[in-house]
């Protein structure tokens, strides 16, 4: 509202009451007037927090966004090179409700693989989303509207924002055992009891690569015997696969995970983002697809996501799409990407083998084998939330509070103050 206006409103305009001055006014208002504040989120809530503090040594490891070896944002060559190609030549017309065709065919290749008998029999219903978040959302908006009763099992931990989906789509959650805190790595026996032990016909969130927070994920064999076990107990599983190419540094070997199910005959979900593997977080480009029985419950199915998309949002943004049609769709701009999708993998690697080399250096009497040992973007430290304070409250180091560190901001310049710092919290413990 501009300040000629907002002056009337609380001047009052002749003859009627200034706002906040009568009744009638205190009772326009009071619909709403108790709302609180909304509790800070707790990874976005990371970054607000960083931007406000002015010390030039402060570091942010809280979102999971890539940053080059200088701490910058990274717009990859392929973007680029694709943006390039777009500029200039195409409209602004709306995308169909489900999005751009080109665009899902590419994403389901690359989930399904470009052979994939799925693909060419037209079994899966997919829609472009609104990245990652908007595929999950989307799908437990449908969950609830064709099965009411059902409920979803989410690992714990699990990304935050899990939580958060489900229970604004009014699923009841449930959680199953994933991670050990002792050992650091995979909790596979509870994990396998609680699969065993949920209702037949569950519904289960599986991360597909680089388990976000932990960065534990199931070997090869140990998603042959979840695979097998879901069969036996019929559940559906959900794959969440915001990190396609961060876990290997190859988009195809981290699709193995979904590859074993859809070879052992399940139907299954699959959220995809371009978030992360493209570097396009702010461009929202994403995909939902469900695997049916045919074609004739594929078209039904998309229909229906369409329908719920619909008085939502409508229709999903172009541009961001644009970019993954251009680039999936050219043979030499999709080589460009995997390179590229493999350097960042690769600097990951790298910082996580500097991190833990500082910490030894310093002479910690803790064991660091885990920031090596877990995958993708993420080193879920073991550090507890009041260490976490002091990180920030004495280091002006910014993270999420269950003690992930976003590896993707861990840089040559930054990681010996890192280490030190987490030296400095840790050593008595
Ligand atoms: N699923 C998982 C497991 C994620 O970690 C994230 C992003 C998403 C989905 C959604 O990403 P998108 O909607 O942008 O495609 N997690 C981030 C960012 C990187 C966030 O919290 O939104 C994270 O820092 O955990």
């Amino acid at each position: 509202m501009a300040a000629i206006g907002r002056g009337i409103l609380r001047r009052g305009i002749v003859g009627l009451p200034a706002v906040g001055s009568g009744s009638a006014a205190r009772s326009m208002a009071s619909w709403f007037g108790h709302v609180e504040p909304a509790a800070k989120d707790p990874i976005l809530g990371v970054t607000e927090a960083f931007l406000a503090d002015p010390s030039p040594e402060k570091v942010n490891v809280g979102v999971g966004a890539y940053r080059d070896d200088n701490g910058k944002p990274v717009v990859l060559e392929c973007v680029r090179e694709a943006e390039r190609r777009i500029a200039g030549r195409l409209n602004m017309e709306y995308l169909p409700m489900g999005g751009s065709i080109k665009m899902i065919e590419e994403s389901l290749k690359l989930a399904y693989g470009d052979d994939s008998e799925f693909i060419k029999d037209k079994r899966i219903a997919a829609v472009q989303a609104l990245s990652g978040t908007g595929a999950c959302r989307l799908f437990a908006d449908f969950q609830k509207r064709f099965l009411p009763d059902s409920q979803i099992y989410i690992p714990i931990p699990t990304w935050s924002n899990h939580h958060n989906i489900w229970r604004d789509a009014n699923v009841p959650q449930r959680t199953f055992r994933y991670y050990h805190p002792d050992t650091k790595g995979l909790d596979f026996a509870s994990m396998m009891d609680d699969i065993k032990n949920a209702p037949n016909g569950s519904f289960f969130l599986l991360h597909a690569c680089a388990h976000n927070p932990t960065g534990v994920d199931p070997s090869e064999e140990q998603w042959r015997e979840i695979s097998y076990q879901f069969k036996v107990k019929k559940h559906f599983p959900f794959f969440d696969m915001a990190y396609q190419g961060f876990a290997s540094g190859d988009p195809e070997k981290d699709a193995k995970a979904i590859r074993i199910f859809l070879e052992d005959g399940h139907q299954i979900g699959c959220a995809q983002s371009y978030a992360k593997n493209m570097g396009l977080y702010g461009q929202r480009a994403g995909c939902l697809s469900i695997l049916c029985e045919d074609e004739l419950q594929a078209v039904a199915v998309k229909s229906q996501l369409q329908q719920i998309a619909r008085p939502m949002y409508s229709n999903p943004p172009v541009h961001g799409a644009l970019v993954v049609s251009t680039i999936l769709g050219d043979p030499e701009l999709k080589s460009l990407w995997l390179k590229e999708v493999k350097s960042m993998a690769d600097r990951i690697i790298g910082m996580r083998n500097a991190l833990r080399e500082n910490l030894e250096k310093l002479g910690s009497p803790l064991s660091w084998e885990h920031i090596t040992n877990q995958i993708g973007m993420f080193c879920y430290s073991g550090m507890t939330p009041e260490q976490v304070d002091r990180l920030t409250n004495e280091f002006h180091i910014y993270m999420t509070r269950n003690g992930r560190i976003s590896m993707a901001g861990v840089t040559t310049g930054n990681v010996g103050y890192l280490a030190n710092a987490i030296h400095e919290v840790t050593k008595s413990s």
